[in-house]
């Protein structure tokens, strides 16, 4: 079996304190860390999420994966994060209210962050009034990043771009948003500025949306 793979079945299985140490060997053996982060960690969160929807697997054992693929992904940032400057300004990111998945924002963090920008995570379940009083004590962000994985945590994005559609603040901002329900027309329907399906073109996006 190939390290990658190895890596995909210890993520899958929720084998957090093999799942680094196995990530390190596919690095000493040469293999691209961002084939081991696709083929091996992405790709198994999407074994588990499947099993999750045909009822294999519950909630405990998508938790366990979840903090296996953390333990991977420590061990992979330093190989994916080209340093962090802060050159390129300030971004605020969350997960939006109501909704607590945190994986993909962290890795749109990471990259952003690689991509020479500040960035404050404010976490997962945060609500519009925080993410605002955020902004309030640092006017010098430039981003804010939204991150929704539940098609029933949608509703509660819009309502964070709305609610910072409103604000006086939005000439000085830019908003970005995505998650794996989230689609280019519903982004544009909520009155974002910017939306994209991965965190390496998130980074991209940013950089975009920044100059
Ligand atoms: Co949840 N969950 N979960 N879950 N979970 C999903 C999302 C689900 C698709 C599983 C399924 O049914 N197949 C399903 C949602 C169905 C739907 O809405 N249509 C689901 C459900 C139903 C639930 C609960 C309701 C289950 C329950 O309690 N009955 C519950 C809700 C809790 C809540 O949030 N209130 C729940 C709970 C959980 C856990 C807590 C157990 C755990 C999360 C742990 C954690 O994050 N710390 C969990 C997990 C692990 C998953 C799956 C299996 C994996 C998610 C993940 O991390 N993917 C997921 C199934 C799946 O995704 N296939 C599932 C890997 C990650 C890298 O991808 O997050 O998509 P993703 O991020 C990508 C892109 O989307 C994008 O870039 C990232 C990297 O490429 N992206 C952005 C993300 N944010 C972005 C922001 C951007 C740009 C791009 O700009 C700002």
């Amino acid at each position: 079996m190939s390290k990658i793979n190895e890596v995909a079945e210890l993520v899958e299985k929720g084998k957090a304190k093999l799942v680094g140490p196995a990530v390190q060997e596919a690095i000493d053996e040469g293999d691209d860390p961002v084939a081991i982060l696709n083929d091996g960690m992405i790709s198994a969160m999407s074994v588990v999420g499947e099993k999750f929807k045909n009822g294999e697997i519950f909630v405990p054992e998508m938790l366990v994966a979840a903090r296996a693929m953390k333990k991977g992904v420590e061990v992979l940032k330093p190989h994916l994060a080209s340093g962090s400057t802060g050159a390129l300004g300030k971004v605020i990111i969350a997960t939006v209210s109501g909704d607590l998945h945190d994986i993909g924002k962290n890795l749109v963090a990471m990259m952003i962050e690689s991509a020479g920008f500040e960035v404050i995570d404010l976490g997962v379940d945060v609500p519009a009034a925080k993410i605002i009083e955020c902004y309030k004590e640092n006017p010098d962000v430039k981003i804010i990043a939204l991150s929704a994985l539940l098609t029933t945590t949608m509703p509660a994005l819009k309502e964070t771009v709305e609610a910072l559609n409103a604000a006086d603040f939005r000439g000085n901002i830019k908003v970005m948003v995505g998650g794996a329900p989230i689609t280019e027309a519903f982004a544009e329907e909520i009155g974002a500025d910017g939306y994209s399906d991965d965190a390496a073109s998130a980074a991209s996006l940013a950089k975009k949306l920044a100059a």
